[in-house]
């Protein structure tokens, strides 16, 4: 993770843990992870369940794979809109909203890196994520 507030690495929202999250992950922060792919592949599924916690207005997740942005998703606000991001007072029950494409690689190694175009503190918006998951295809 890199932009993050604080120490902390996950958080709970509702009953769901994220990796970051509410007050951790805000404007400017991102996760990356580079993944070993061991089976041969021309494309890659990718799947993506990312928590919005906040007052998200209009923003977006952004996903690149080894440093080529290869996802926007659509805006994300915290009422009215098609995708809602959830605050994350007890009580609340948070749905991580879930994100699949398919992007051209072919290499073993994959470095993955989500992040927003948040422009305020992680403590107005944020977010986290629940799972993400690599299929290899067409190898
Ligand atoms: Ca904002």
């Amino acid at each position: 993770m890199r932009g993050q507030v604080g120490s902390q690495s996950c958080s709970q929202c509702g009953s769901t843990w994220v990796l970051g999250g509410q007050s951790i992950l805000g404007s400017g922060a991102s996760v990356q992870k580079t993944f070993l792919l061991s089976s041969a592949h021309s494309k890659v599924n990718v799947t993506l369940e990312l928590l919005a916690t906040g007052y998200w207005d209009w923003e977006q997740f952004k996903v690149f794979v080894d440093d080529a942005l290869v996802f926007t998703s659509n805006s994300v606000g915290y009422c009215c809109q098609e995708l809602v991001s959830t605050y994350c007072y007890s009580g609340d029950t948070p749905t991580p909203l879930r994100f699949s494409f398919i992007t051209n690689h072919n290499s073993t190694l994959l470095k993955l890196n989500i992040t927003t175009t948040l422009n305020e503190d992680a403590s107005n918006e944020a977010f986290g994520v629940k799972r993400v998951s690599l299929k290899p295809l067409d190898g």
